[in-house]
């Protein structure tokens, strides 16, 4: 027993027995990207793990040892679900044995810009009935400072428990970014925080049996702004180098070439690349919820509406840029072809939530222009109604483009056959590294 495992109440020392002792059952409701990886590692530290989500097609999947996550692959996923360690539902009753519970569930933005927290008290709320003394919850879904004590807590104690005593609560934020492999799940260091430093210290010592490090805060609402300052900082690093880009083509310089010389100082500078727009579900929308909260305090967080400003902007500064590139050679975008390289967020990824390719190709095509693309993750996407399905192949439609303009730079695509048969290229991402050739333009 840790030394401060003695200052814990009988129903925490119970918990913190069964978490060390391997005889714990826990739960994860919400198997996406960050639910199923957490649900894997958690079985593969010996727990007995029951996943539980409302897509009856993802939990028969996971129960058939198919995995829908980037990150999880069928020869993980596999072993864990015949040897029984892990298994999934979508039904909350299976939890009602388990001794610690992880929720991983959405936290959109609603049309309005304010949170969408309904994700998170639906989960409360089917919880609660199941609720028993000893048992922890742990919440990781992204949201802004106090929604753990706020929100969250209320609807627990609705069971009649007691958090702190009978039951306990923490906040640990998620730091998944599908795709990576240096750092995953299990090595990236979980910041986590309770209700109460008994929560605390209950919640750490579940992660503490699956998760390398874990880095233990004294509450929910340090915990909660953690994530939100880690997201919030390259939101805005993101806008400065965008707004850097502005700059320099009114000063007439090179923004890639400064950039890369700012990026030899091996101290005090980290370097970050413009580009199109400020795309997936984690930048674009975990500061914004941070801004929201501040409203509620009457502080107006400038530096995030700033940054939210200029990110937002720029496709249609791309696009603008683009029709003076075409202005120039005598061409006008409207009725023009357009073929565009990556409706991804992000490189190497399939994932087109917020991206600003869609925007991109949305203001093309308001301006009549005649709009293809490619993209070897995206086969197709839909969009408010409208959708489009990638070429198959980009050198033939560069070919019989009027510009081919680059938003994501997937790697393996032929970008010099492309730019050999390009009449013009708008490049957003410097994909072509300098390619100072007359046909090719950069952001
Ligand atoms: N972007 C730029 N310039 C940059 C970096 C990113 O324009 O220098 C753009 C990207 O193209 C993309 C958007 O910003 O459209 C977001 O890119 P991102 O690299 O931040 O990728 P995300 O959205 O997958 O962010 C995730 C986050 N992970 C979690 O929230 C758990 C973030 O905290 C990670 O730091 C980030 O991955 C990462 O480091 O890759």
């Amino acid at each position: 027993m840790s030394p401060n495992d003695n200052n814990l109440p009988p129903a925490g020392r119970k918990l913190v027995e069964k978490f060390t002792t391997g005889q714990a059952r826990v739960g994860v409701i919400g198997l996406g990207y960050v639910g199923l990886p957490l649900a894997v590692l958690l079985a593969e530290a010996g727990y007995r793990v029951i996943g539980v989500d409302t897509d009856e097609g993802k939990v028969a999947a996971v129960n058939r040892g198919e995995s829908h996550v980037l990150d999880i692959s069928r020869e993980t996923l596999a072993p864990l679900v015949e040897s029984g360690s892990l298994s999934a539902t979508t039904s909350y009753e299976d939890l009602s044995d388990a001794d610690g519970i992880s929720i991983s569930v959405p936290t959109p933005l609603r049309k309005t810009g304010d949170p969408d927290l309904s994700h998170i008290l639906s989960a409360a709320r089917k919880l609660t009935p199941l609720l028993h003394s000893p048992m922890v919850v742990i919440l990781e879904s992204t949201t802004y400072p106090g929604t753990t004590r706020e929100v969250v807590l209320p609807e627990l104690e609705n069971s009649g428990l007691t958090v702190g005593e009978d039951l306990f609560l923490a906040f640990s934020p998620e730091r998944v970014d599908p795709g990576r492999t240096d750092w995953t799940t299990k090595n990236t260091p979980k910041v986590i925080g309770g209700i109460t430093d008994a929560c605390t210290t209950v919640a750490a010592t579940m992660y503490k049996q699956a998760i390398d490090s874990v880095v233990e805060v004294s509450s929910t609402e340090v915990a909660e702004m953690t994530k939100l300052i880690e997201n919030t900082f390259r939101a805005v690093n993101i806008a400065m180098v965008n707004e850097m880009v502005l700059m320099c083509e009114r000063l007439g310089l090179d923004v890639w070439e400064v950039i890369e010389a700012a990026a030899t100082k091996p101290f005090g500078f980290m370097k970050f690349t413009p580009g199109p727009g400020l795309g997936g579900h984690c930048i674009p929308i975990d500061p914004l919820y941070l801004s929201w909260k501040l409203k509620s305090v009457k502080y107006n967080a400038r530096f995030i509406e700033l940054a939210s400003e200029i990110n937002t902007a720029m496709p249609r500064y791309v696009v603008q840029r683009i029709q003076d590139a075409m202005n120039e050679r005598g061409k006008a975008v409207q009725g023009a072809k357009f073929l565009v390289l990556g409706a991804a967020f992000k490189p190497n990824v399939s994932d087109t939530r917020e991206s600003p390719a869609i925007d991109v190709i949305g203001l093309l095509r308001d301006k009549g222009a005649e709009v293809s693309y490619f993209d070897p993750y995206v086969p197709a996407f839909e969009d408010d109604g409208w959708g489009l399905t990638s070429v198959s192949d980009p050198v033939k439609a560069a070919q019989e483009a009027d510009c081919v303009v680059i938003v994501t730079d997937h790697d393996g695509v032929d970008y010099a056959g492309i730019q050999e048969v390009s009449q013009l290229i708008f490049d957003s991402r410097n994909a072509l590294k300098g390619g100072a050739e007359e046909k090719v333009v950069k952001l």
